[in-house]
């Protein structure tokens, strides 16, 4: 017997795929082609990544290891069939001509279906045409920081972009960091002499995110309108949400598996073994865990994102290598294969939350949050077949050499998770199966998304 999980309970119910859609679950179906015993298993959707970095450059310029081919096989692998990852704009460059690059390579090598989300960093006259144009094509989601100085929107700037994407009808995905607090920590810090690793989490304190995150409700709140809170990593910015949704906010949270699983003090040491876990927020200790924990349990965490950012260590991580000062390091660490694993094994077989949530958390809540619903995700008779088969009972140590990324490590190596994909079907073809696949660049397909009208947005 096996468990087929549908968006609201789990069945016992056989499902039959015919061409790239579902056609029907449970009831007598004649006998298949192909048939895929999952007996003791559980069927599931395929897995909907909302946040990664492909083919971008850091806020210091440096390149991702992983480009649309490598970060969606590495996807693929881990239970996710559909990709969200970002088309960045650079200063001076348009956002016509970032969207088409990252469009054209995308369609080259994705190996999964995939939608992609604008990185706008500057705020003009025209920014409001260019992302209403942005959304016609298909891209309906954008993310601004309030940090790092290549990027970062602030004041009459920000609100005006804010303005332009509600009226384009885009989700607005936020990095919320109190950008004067982080640079004035950190101007302190290296006069007194630090460089390591630790003194990037003081800079980027808790109050840091505290601040920002209430600063981008506030803004949500004037402009009535929604916001996404992206790697959110403190129970204190969670409770700035909170109180934000019960003032009417449209206000929604991602969160990651390293804020779940990592622990700060892995920060502590030289730069060499620390940068691995240098991401931006940072590490946090036990009791911000505790808090993202009991709000997943309690639902106040709508999304796991992975915020895949994979800089190897030989290329990129650690521009000057053991000389390296923490201001200086790419911030963000890979995760896209392990994000379900992760998730599952400590959320899951763990007794913290039940399967159900679990499929919430990775596929449904982005999928409908970015406008893929119901087209993704749903096991429902019309929708795409991307589905998975899941082993609960599969223990497995995290390896870099089993991971299908390119990167030179995983912050995971070494823990034993249980629970795992065992195949995966995207548009009813089995792409994944027994550590092995067929995928290939430029299967994948591109997800066009509708404008959301501003009051439907969220929620
Ligand atoms: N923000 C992200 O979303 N990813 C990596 C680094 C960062 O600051
Ligand atoms: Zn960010
Ligand atoms: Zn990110």
């Amino acid at each position: 017997m096996f468990s087929t999980l549908l968006e609201d309970r789990v069945v016992d119910a056989d499902l039959a795929v015919v061409g790239e859609r579902i056609d029907a679950i449970g009831g007598r179906n004649p006998p298949g082609k192909r048939e895929i015993d999952a007996d003791g298993k559980l069927v599931m959707p395929g897995g909907v990544e909302p946040h990664s970095h492909l083919a971008q450059l850091s806020g210091g310029g440096i390149p991702t290891s992983d480009d649309f081919e490598s970060g969606t096989r590495a996807a693929a692998y881990g239970g996710t069939t559909t990709v969200m990852a970002f088309s960045a704009q650079h200063r001076g460059t348009s956002t016509s001509e970032t969207v088409t690059e990252a469009m054209e390579r995308a369609r080259l090598e994705a190996t999964v279906d995939y939608a992609l989300h604008l990185i706008v960093t500057e705020q003009h006259d025209r920014t409001a045409a260019d992302l209403a144009e942005v959304a016609r094509i298909g891209i309906t989601s954008m993310k601004v920081f309030m940090t790092y100085d290549r990027l970062k929107l602030a004041g009459a700037d920000l609100v005006n972009l804010l303005e332009g994407a509600r009226s384009a009808g885009m989700t607005v995905m936020v990095h919320a960091e109190h950008d004067g607090l982080i640079t004035w920590k950190r101007r302190q810090l290296i006069e007194g002499g630090r460089r390591d690793a630790m003194a990037h989490a003081e800079s980027h304190s808790r109050l840091a995110e505290r601040a920002g995150v209430a600063e981008a409700l506030a803004l949500a709140e004037a402009l009535e309108m929604g916001i996404h809170v992206v790697h959110l990593s403190t129970g204190d910015a969670l409770k700035e949400a909170e109180a934000a949704r019960s003032r009417g906010v449209r206000a929604t949270v991602e969160t990651c598996p390293h804020y779940l699983v990592l622990e700060e003090s892995l920060l502590d040491g030289p730069i060499r073994e620390t940068a691995p876990f240098m991401s931006s927020p940072p590490l946090r200790g036990a009791r911000d865990r505790a808090a993202l924990w009991r709000a997943i349990e309690a639902g106040q965490v709508d999304t796991i994102g992975s915020d895949h950012a994979p800089y190897r260590l030989d290329a990129g991580k650690l521009p000057r290598g053991d000389k390296t000062e923490f201001h200086e390091v790419a911030n963000g660490l890979p995760g896209i294969e392990l994000r379900l694993p992760l998730l599952y094994s400590e959320g899951v077989t763990k007794g913290r939350i039940t399967v159900s949530d679990f499929v919430r958390l990775v596929a449904t809540n982005p999928a409908k949050l970015f406008g893929l619903y119901p087209r993704k995700v749903t096991p429902a008779v019309g929708s795409d077949a991307d589905i998975v088969v899941w082993d609960d009972a599969e223990r497995r140590t995290v390896t870099i050499d089993e991971l299908h990324d390119r990167m030179d490590y995983t912050p995971y190596e070494g823990m034993t998770l249980t629970g795992w994909p065992e195949t995966v079907l995207l548009r009813g073809r089995m792409v994944v199966h027994g550590g092995h696949d067929v995928l290939r660049p430029g299967g994948g397909r591109f997800i066009k998304r509708k404008p959301q009208p501003a009051k439907e947005m969220h929620r």
